[in-house]
């Protein structure tokens, strides 16, 4: 079953937002009686982040990620175009709407934000009005992006990440690894002999199966970096940031325990369902998967129901 609520209805009537949740605006001007007034349009119904300049407004970005930002061009140091350049050239910022709203208004400098991926640009001095209906439709329109990230990097039957997010983050992760030489950890897991499972319990049963053994494999990750996702078929995957060899096999050896502990009793071998797993680390992603593949393959072949490395 999905995991996803969707929103009953996207906000297209007067709040900012989606029900639940107030979305978060970053006002960034070097002129603090500039902040102020905007911040009188929004204070009631956002929440709201303040920047007197782009260095600051930048490390906002990263620590709190606003859902958009609204954003004046001239400022000492870092100006507007400069930190909207740096937003849109980052993977994990690249979301972030941004409203330029400038004093300057010739065609070339709307166009100039325009092109480096302002989602709208605002003249000076501005209606308080209009500013509201604007922000409404990118809030509107980032929400609506938001979903679809997240329905396409969701497995649809386990509701954990799917293997597009796991490459996706894997890519990432691997680069980080190398630059810092810290250590990243990839865990391979397979449910045993499930061909028979599904074979004599049928798909409804193996489905159900498949989601009781990705939340049991979920249980078991402590961090909020670690991501587990669905490989493929009965095959789920560990990205295990900042994580070395000894670490990555204590989580695989919980994740054992854990299936094991569910008592899914298995029709053809007798006992609990059981899984095997795979482990491999380095501080060089290229080749992990590859590794963790084969001592999933040496678990298997010692007799299944444990981890290999
Ligand atoms: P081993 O212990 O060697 O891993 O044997 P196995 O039977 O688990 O391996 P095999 O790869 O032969 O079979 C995997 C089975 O997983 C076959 C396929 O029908 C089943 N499967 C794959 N995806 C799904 C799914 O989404 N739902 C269900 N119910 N079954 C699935
Ligand atoms: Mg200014
Ligand atoms: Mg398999
Ligand atoms: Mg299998």
């Amino acid at each position: 079953m999905m995991q996803i609520a969707l929103p009953e209805h996207l906000p297209l009537t007067p709040g900012l937002a989606p029900p639940g949740r107030r979305p978060r605006l970053l006002i960034v001007d070097d002129q603090p009686v500039n902040i102020q007034a905007l911040h009188r349009v929004f204070a009631a119904d956002c929440q709201v982040l303040m920047a007197t300049d782009g260095q600051r407004a930048l490390q906002l970005c990263r620590e709190r990620q606003p859902d958009l930002v609204l954003l004046d061009v001239q400022m000492p140091g870092m100006d507007g175009h400069q930190l909207c350049a740096e937003l849109k050239s980052d993977p994990l910022l690249r979301s972030i709407a941004v409203i330029f709203v400038t004093s300057q208004d010739h065609p070339d400098d709307e166009t100039r934000a325009l092109d480096a991926g302002a989602a709208d640009f605002i003249t000076k001095p501005f209606n308080p009005t209009v500013v509201r209906a604007r922000v409404r439709t990118q809030l509107t329109l980032k929400a609506q992006a938001d979903l679809l990230r997240e329905l396409a990097f969701v497995d649809g039957l386990t509701g954990v990440h799917n293997r597009r997010h796991f490459d996706e983050r894997f890519q990432a992760e691997s680069r980080r690894a190398q630059r810092t030489r810290a250590q990243l950890a990839v865990v391979l897991a397979d449910v045993d002999h499930f061909k028979h499972y599904n074979d004599a319990l049928g798909h409804m049963a193996g489905d159900d199966c498949l989601r009781r053994v990705a939340a049991a494999l979920k249980a078991c990750l402590r961090r909020p970096t670690d991501l587990l996702a669905r490989y493929g078929g009965e095959e789920f995957v560990c990205l295990l940031p900042d994580t070395d060899l000894a670490g990555a096999i204590g989580v695989a050896q919980l994740m054992e325990d854990t299936v094991r502990a569910l008592s899914l009793a298995h029709p053809t071998t007798g006992g609990s369902l059981t899984i095997s797993l795979g482990v491999a680390a380095g501080s060089q992603g290229q080749g992990l998967v590859e590794m963790a593949d084969k001592a999933l393959y040496l678990a298997k072949a010692a007799g299944r129901g444990r981890v290999s490395w």
